[in-house]
């Protein structure tokens, strides 16, 4: 079934790896009457865990759809991957809600993966709950986690349920806003009753919290609030919907996804409370570059998103698509705007885990699947006509994790070329290229993880065994003084011969601005149309510095001075001679090598603050400031990228698993001495190893 755009919600549930949101997903599917009863976990029988991989590590890989029906309205809910190496769908399933739940764990708190998603909340004003889960756990402590999330996030957030009991003693959940008890369900969906006595002056306090929450709607409710001290229900309902969509406060939720505790509720508020779609917009850009809002309309021409692929043993190829405006209707025909071409739309679907559920049309707001495309990949924009315009990217973090790969036996490569382009094609966050400079095919991710499941499903699925070798690292050269060279090239051979002589100088440039040209002759010593030629040779002689090969950067080149001979003169004389020339002087310029350097953060507990800085200080690393809060840093440092090539498995055995990082290119920097020679010596293997081949 269909539904229009005010009768759908997205809510994305994300938090910290192992936080309960597969076992909250569950529980929100057989709430809803979708499934018979919910799976545990550790049964590998969960609607959102379904693919193999995920069954056997027992943790989340990719993001997963369902939906649960409350009074017409459809709530989506998108279970996503806690550990950070599959930030990619938590990404995509980001930009499709109009809410985040974030999970936290009663006993542990606010965790490092907590913090950065709240951050990319942030970044997007994105509205967003809390659902402290695991009540049930002995040391579980309700207000002990607002604390934590006040303390981190500086902002309190307003229960809508409070747990009655803890750890042993916890028995369910009163729901604040509809003034209603809920006995945990055990194997059963939670029942309602009435608020005990113990609980009364508790709940009361909290649903007046819950009130000035909704009091900041609008400053119509905030009058009617100073001056009769309380709002209606209606009212109260109404403020919280506008301050929600305002991102105004943040609703906390307290619950057991294992004991059916705190389901019924979460459901009531998404579809009382949670934000309609229409309070979304999207943003396209145009040839220009130039950026415009689109709000979420289902009265405009049609124009969806296409927010991910996969790929299912039965079902195919899945383009899953959010629809921004109008509506995208079975057996019809859009523009995929991105590639210009026109694009058959087939069957529809919604679904609940892998189960598909087939739909006439979608609506601006819902999210969907189409199968059988072959065409359409993540981040296509399909439109009505074509508008020229396209919804910008998702905005995914750089890969932090990469090695090098080749198949172990060579008439593999093509097939294993193969499986990486779909690799990467399924997940944004996976990278592969082939490096021209090293000669390696690297491949590049989120994390050694995901890097892993990557590999092992090309054993598993295509029979094909992989080398992975620590990738090499792409250096260059450059110099440190003015010089100049000059180098005739003659040839006489029968007929014509060649000739050509070029004298340049060279000057080291600005970090970063790679390369100049310029042609400073006067009085024709060497013509016009020859030019090019000298330029071609200094750019192959920039192409192998003369320390170890490496491409040669940031240096100006200028031509000052030359011969030709009237009849012997080409271009490729002049090319030969500005290569010549332009290595002479390079030897003569102090060279020097640069290395890649990359710009770290690195968020660890407190506790292993004084591990990380010492192995980062081992590693040459530059520390440039460092942030604590509640127990977790943040550090940041300036780092060679040589000695990060493995940090994926550093930081895991120095913080058992808990720390994380990301990393981005940021200069090349000289280097010297023994690590210089280092890095000559190796160039020099590789040169030998490439001449045997
Ligand atoms: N005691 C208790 N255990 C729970 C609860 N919810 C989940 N668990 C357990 O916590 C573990 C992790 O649960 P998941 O639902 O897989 O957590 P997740 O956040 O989806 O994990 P990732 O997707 O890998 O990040 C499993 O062993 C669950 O049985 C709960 O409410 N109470
Ligand atoms: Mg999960």
């Amino acid at each position: 079934m269909s539904h229009s755009t005010d009768k759908v919600r997205n809510i994305v549930i994300a938090g910290h790896g192992q936080t309960g949101k597969t076992t909250l997903f569950e529980h929100i599917l057989f709430a809803g009457g979708v499934i018979p009863r919910a799976e545990t976990l550790e049964s590998g029988k969960t609607t959102s865990d379904s693919t193999p991989e995920e069954i056997e590590r027992k943790i989340s890989i990719h993001s997963a759809l369902g939906h649960v029906e409350r009074d017409g309205t459809k709530i989506n809910f998108f279970d996503t991957p806690g550990s950070s190496d599959f930030t990619g769908d938590v990404i995509s399933s980001f930009r499709a809600s109009e809410m985040a739940v974030l999970t936290v764990d009663g006993k542990s708190g606010v965790q490092i993966e907590t913090i950065k998603l709240w951050r990319n909340l942030d970044e997007r004003k994105k509205p967003r709950g809390v659902f402290i889960t695991k009540l049930d756990n002995d040391q579980a402590d309700f207000a002990k986690t607002l604390a934590d999330i006040k303390e981190k996030f500086k902002i309190e957030p307003v229960p809508v349920t409070i747990p009655m009991g803890s750890g042993g003693g916890f028995k369910g959940v009163i729901d604040v806003l509809h003034e209603k008890a809920y006995l945990s369900g055990g194997d059963t969906v939670e029942k309602e009753s009435a608020i005990p006595d113990e609980f009364k002056s508790a709940s009361a306090s909290a649903r007046e919290k819950l009130i000035e929450a909704a009091a900041e709607g609008d400053d119509g409710l905030m009058e009617q609030y100073i001056e009769k001290g309380s709002l209606s229900p209606d009212e109260m309902k109404k403020g919280l919907i506008e301050a929600l969509a305002q991102n105004k406060y943040v609703p906390a939720f307290a619950g057991s996804a294992l004991r059916n505790s705190g389901i019924i509720p979460l459901l009531d508020f998404a579809a009382d409370v949670a934000p309609n779609p229409r309070i979304a917009k999207d943003i396209m850009v145009d040839a220009e570059g130039k950026e415009t809002e689109i709000p979420i309309d289902p009265d405009k021409p049609v124009s969806a998103l296409v927010i991910k692929t996969n790929y299912d043993q039965f079902s195919g190829k899945l383009t899953w698509v959010k629809v921004i405006n109008g509506k995208l209707t079975a057996d019809s025909e859009a523009h995929n705007v991105t590639e210009n071409k026109k694009e058959r739309i087939g069957k529809l679907y919604t679904c609940q885990g892998k189960k598909l559920e087939e739909v006439r049309e979608l609506f601006a707001g819902d999210v969907g699947i189409i199968t059988k495309s072959a065409t359409l990949k993540t981040n296509d924009t399909l439109s009505a006509v074509d508008t020229g315009k396209t919804f910008v990217h998702l905005r995914l973090p750089e890969p932090v994790h990469s090695i090098a790969v080749s198949a172990a036996a060579k008439k593999d490569d093509d097939k294993l070329g193969e499986f990486l382009v779909r690799a990467a094609e399924e997940d944004k966050t996976f990278n592969y290229h082939y490096n021209t400079e090293t000669r390696e095919t690297v491949i590049s991710g989120m994390g050694e993880l995901q890097i892993h499941i990557i590999l092992d499903r090309i054993k598993a699925n295509q029979k094909i065994d992989v080398e992975t070798r620590v990738p090499k690292v792409a250096y260059r050269e450059t110099i440190t003084k003015k010089a100049s060279a000059e180098y005739t090239h003659k040839k006489q051979s029968g007929g014509h011969g060649q000739y050509g002589k070029v004298l340049l100088e060279i000057a080291p440039l600005p970090r970063g601005e790679k390369y100049q040209f310029v042609n400073a002759i006067f009085g024709g010593a060497i013509p016009k149309n020859y030019i090019p030629g000298v330029e071609k040779g200094v750019i192959e002689g920039m192409a192998h510095g003369t320390m170890a090969s490496y491409p040669v950067v940031d240096v100006e080149v200028k031509v000052v001075d030359g011969k030709y001979h009237p009849v012997d003169s080409n271009e490729l004389s002049f090319k030969l001679a500005a290569r010549n020339a332009f290595r002479e002087a390079m030897k003569q310029a102090n060279p020097t090598l640069l290395e890649p350097v990359m710009n770290l953060t690195v968020f660890i507990e407190e506790k292993y603050l004084g591990d990380v800085m010492s192995d980062l200080s081992g590693k040459r690393g530059k520390i440039h400031g460092q942030d604590s809060a509640g127990g977790i840093a943040e550090v940041r440092a300036e780092v060679p990228q040589v000695e990060l090539l493995r940090y994926s498995i550093d930081l895991r055995s120095i913080t058992s698993g808990t720390g994380s990082f990301s990393v981005a290119f940021s200069h090349y920097a000289p280097i010297s001495g023994r690590i210089a020679d280092e890095v000559i010596k190796a160039r020099a293997e590789f040169k030998v190893q490439e001449a045997d081949e």
